[in-house]
């Protein structure tokens, strides 16, 4: 169905004369593969490609008989080190390097007698090259004259699945898992291989396949009863160029190991990792690593046994490094169970006051995983400060593509805006120009493991995302992750040409409503960078003073005089000293910090005057006022696209959009509400409010 395809529709091009040209092209691949199962599975996604948009099957050869062909080729002798030259980069800026997952495409001839070439750098640069023509033609682009080399500009471009086995999903909001149900795996391997296309056709190369959170079940995943069958789903993702992880237990040794302790400095417990490792290695000999959540929410960890991350990590890392594993050890560490009478253990800090003290003592194969802000994902927060403070260690960017603080897939929030803010955030850590986006590809600080890793967004909805729209945020995150410098509206108009066509007023109308619903959220939740005031646990609706009084700690300090948190050095919780300047002292200073995270900052007064010249407390009247409104305007702007959209996809987004139109007016309520009455002080524009 069109809600199943998501991107990947391959819809009849009926442009007659496109057709022609692109079937001419294509009618005849020459290939030379070189036995690539990726490369062989990229041939076969284009055969079902042009059946599917041009009616015809390329007929696949190793020598040249037409005069027309597309000739498909592996260049590198030594692709894993994929040092050939192979020509100018479509900049022209020189001879580049083709890398074992770069391609270059190219376009020779006229007329008759043209010519379309792809090199990859290995099978897997051919299945990031087909895909990359596939896109073209999907958005009915012209090759002739095309010329140019990609290469992603992130090593690991990877995806969590937050799944476990009894088939839920942490924080899912698209149905079950497709992999687990009542603590078995599905053997829906269909449905896992389209899931492997949808990441490849984006160029993600990594996925781990249990929640963080490992719970008794998956505890056992790393044993030689669950081994085979994780190893058979491994294979199909193998086949496109994506290598699998498994979250770790800390406590695994203990729990099922026979050993009395998980002291990472007990070489018993050393020794059964070791073990552990080379059966995983047996099973899946391209296994790519454990992801570890320890010692955060409750979860076991080296503290229990007076040892610190480092040693945790190193543990691990040791075991695989004969394998070549990786051991990427998430950041998420805070004290949840803290008081909100002692303001030195603010949650924002955590991460930074546990992990840079340990700089310089990781392993080379352990990556350290941050989330993007220093909290939890919320719709605006500052860039988390241990970006670019940890110089000698390799660090992963974590970002969420499921919307757990952002209308959990029933209200649409288009992320791609706020996640660019994050990458070309400069830190300042190496002077100007230290952007984040320098950080986690590594480039800054010369480091040889970094990437990108985001919570997966999709679950057995027929569409993947429960909220069509939704699709956009995976597709998303893909081509921003291949290259940062895409603009988030190119990626807009890509994702909405490939899901929905090349009418030019649709395309114009989703775009704008994707690229207008971040603002749009933001306006109608929490205001200026407080964050939070949602529903405790589910995360989900308005509840302003929902944790405010709850040791999870995350605090607005709203009181009939004013709101926001003193995290400023003379007087606050001195967070902002995390940060290298001058973003250290912008922070700190009232004057000087932006309006959107005043509050994520300082405390301050409902009559305090913004940048924008309003008084806090009419600010926040005003966006709730507008946001419900433009949430309105959303469904609005949706509904005039009937009769262009399938009605499939046109009643699904209609009703979520509906939703999220009353569901706002609902925020705007509540917020404005629990303001009005705790400062006293009217709207000036004299509206209602209860
Ligand atoms: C929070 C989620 C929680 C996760 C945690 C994590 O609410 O379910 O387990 O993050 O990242 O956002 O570990």
């Amino acid at each position: 169905s069109t809600l199943y395809q998501a991107w990947l529709q391959y819809a009849p091009i009926k442009d007659e004369e496109l057709a022609a040209v692109y079937s001419r092209l294509l009618g005849t691949v020459v290939a030379d593969l070189q036995q690539s199962r990726v490369a062989n599975a990229a041939i076969q996604e284009l055969r079902n490609a042009c059946r599917s948009m041009l009616g015809i099957v390329p007929s696949i050869t190793s020598e040249v008989r037409a005069s027309s062909y597309f000739e498909v080729r592996i260049h590198a002798a030594d692709a894993e080190e994929g040092t050939e030259e192979i020509g100018e980069d479509s900049m022209g800026a020189g001879r580049v390097r083709l890398g074992a997952e770069g391609f270059r495409l190219e376009h020779r001839g006229h007329g008759q007698q043209e010519k379309l070439i792809l090199t990859g750098g290995s099978g897997k640069g051919v299945l990031y090259g087909v895909f990359h023509l596939l896109r073209l033609l999907a958005s009915h682009q012209p090759l002739t004259g095309l010329n140019i080399t990609e290469q992603p500009v992130n090593g690991l471009r990877m995806i969590n699945q937050w799944d476990n086995a009894d088939g839920s999903v942490e924080r899912g909001y698209s149905g079950h898992s497709i992999f687990y149900e009542n603590g078995r795996f599905t053997e829906n391997w269909d449905r896992v291989r389209d899931y492997a296309r949808l990441l490849a056709s984006v160029g993600l190369n990594a996925i781990s396949i249990n929640n963080v959170n490992v719970h008794e079940i998956e505890t056992k995943f790393i044993t030689a009863e669950y081994l085979p069958t994780i190893a058979q789903l491994a294979d199909i993702f193998r086949e496109y160029g994506i290598t699998l992880y498994l979250s770790i237990n800390f406590a695994a040794p203990l729990h099922i190991g026979g050993v009395p302790t998980s002291d990472p400095l007990n070489e018993e417990v050393r020794q059964w990792w070791k073990d552990t490792a080379d059966e995983i290695y047996d099973h899946i000999p391209d296994f790519g690593g454990f992801v570890v959540k320890a010692d955060s929410e409750h979860r076991p960890g080296p503290f229990a046994y007076g040892r610190d991350h480092a040693d945790g990590a190193n543990m691990l890392a040791e075991a695989l490094e004969p394998h070549g594993g990786l051991v990427i050890w998430r950041c998420f560490v805070y004290n949840c169970m803290q008081d909100w009478r002692d303001r030195s253990t603010d949650r924002a800090r955590a991460a930074y006051d546990h992990f840079t003290p340990l700089d310089g003592r990781f392993k080379d194969n352990v990556l350290l995983q941050i989330k993007n802000g220093p909290m939890d994902f919320q719709v605006r927060e500052p860039v988390s400060p241990l970006f670019g403070s940890m110089k000698e260690t390799n660090q992963v960017l974590e970002f969420q593509i499921a919307q757990e603080y952002t209308g959990q897939q029933r209200h649409v929030c288009y992320l791609v805006p706020q996640w660019k803010e994050v990458l070309d955030f400069d830190t300042y850590a190496n002077g100007t120009g230290s952007e984040v986006k320098k950080i986690v590809d590594g480039s800054l600080h010369g480091m040889k493991y970094s990437g990108i890793a985001a919570v997966s967004n999709i679950g057995k909805d027929e569409n993947w995302t429960g909220h069509t729209l939704a699709q956009a945020n995976l597709y998303g995150f893909g081509r921003l992750v291949w290259n940062p410098d895409m603009s988030a509206e190119g990626i807009a108009e890509e994702w909405t040409r490939l899901t929905f066509g090349n009418d030019e007023t649709e395309v114009a109308v989703v775009c704008g409503m994707l690229m207008r619903s971040w603002p749009i959220y933001e306006s109608y939740t929490s205001p200026l960078g407080v964050g939070w005031m949602i529903t405790p646990h589910t995360h989900y609706g308005p509840d302003v003073d929902g944790y405010e009084y709850s040791r999870w700690g995350t605090y607005h300090f709203a009181d009939r005089d004013g709101i926001g948190v003193d995290r400023t050095v003379a007087t606050g919780t001195g967070y902002t000293a995390q940060y290298f300047e001058p973003n250290a002292a912008r922070y700190d200073s009232l004057e000087d910090c932006p309006d959107e995270l005043l509050l994520f900052f300082h405390h301050v007064p409902y009559s305090h005057v913004l940048k924008s010249g309003k008084t806090v407390i009419q600010h926040i009247y005003d966006t709730h006022f507008e946001g419900a409104e433009a949430a309105a305007g959303l469904l609005k702007a949706w509904t005039s696209l009937a009769g262009k959209v399938d009605l499939e996809r046109l009643t699904q987004v209609t009703e979520r959009l509906a939703d999220q139109a009353e569901h706002a007016k609902h925020w705007r309520d509540v917020i404005n509400t629990y303001f009005y009455r705790k400062s006293g002080v009217p709207d000036a524009q004299g509206r209602t409010i209860y």
